[in-house]
């Protein structure tokens, strides 16, 4: 989503059930990415992997460019290159440590919830939603309204509204009177998909199906 928020060109490949042992075999075995896991992003030659990672390396280079961005694609672990320091990641340590602050609040509550709804316990699904995912969803509402909304830094977007988003998109449908329970993150979620490319991208045919 964060290609998409910044029309940036990507292309999206899903790895079919059956060609995934292969690809992660491939994976270690080069030391392309060692934790053998998806996603990653191939970019300028190299393979990036680890989602958080991958947020934070675009969140920097995105944004606020100082110059064109096609040179920071090409040289994307260049140290000598200059590229841009602000950009979806905040503008100062305090801001950066807000985000990593909200994100390690919702990777936290993310481990919970990944363990339960792509498990096949029907009941536990249940009792996640009912009565664990509110005591989540309550820490996070908090976060959000730490900075007045509707974003984590208050009205600065950054790459950390895009997970939070991404968490709230899966909690909406399940959760009974969501908004009302978690005004602030209804908020952040109502801005997101405000966002022009967002919007647009939710109305495509780019979604993963
Ligand atoms: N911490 C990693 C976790 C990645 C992860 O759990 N990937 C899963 C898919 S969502 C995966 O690759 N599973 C297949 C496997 O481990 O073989 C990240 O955020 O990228």
């Amino acid at each position: 989503m964060i290609f998409e928020d910044q029309g940036i060109t990507y292309h999206d490949v899903r790895i079919a059930h059956e060609n995934w042992p292969a690809l992660k075999k491939e994976l270690v075995e080069s030391g392309r990415n060692p934790s053998g896991q998806l996603p990653i992003v191939e970019i300028g030659g190299q393979t990036l992997s680890q989602s958080i990672s991958i947020h934070r390396f675009f969140a920097r280079i995105f944004g606020k460019t100082s110059g064109p961005l096609f040179p920071c694609f090409s040289h994307p672990v260049d140290p000598t290159f200059v590229c841009i320091v602000q950009g979806l990641y905040g503008s100062n340590p305090v801001e950066q440590y807000t985000l990593d602050n909200a994100q390690d609040t919702l990777g936290d509550a993310a481990k919970e919830t990944l363990m339960v709804i792509f498990g096949k316990d029907e009941e536990a699904k249940r009792v996640y939603y009912a009565e664990r995912a509110p005591i989540n969803l309550e820490k996070l509402d908090k976060v959000v309204a730490k900075h007045g909304g509707p974003f984590v830094l208050g009205k600065t977007f950054s790459f950390v509204d895009l997970t939070f988003y991404m968490f709230i998109e899966r909690h909406l449908p399940q959760v009974p009177n969501f908004v009302e329970r978690f005004p602030h993150l209804g908020f952040l979620h109502a801005a997101v998909i405000a966002r022009p490319n967002i919007a647009a991208y939710l109305a495509s045919d780019r979604l993963p199906k």
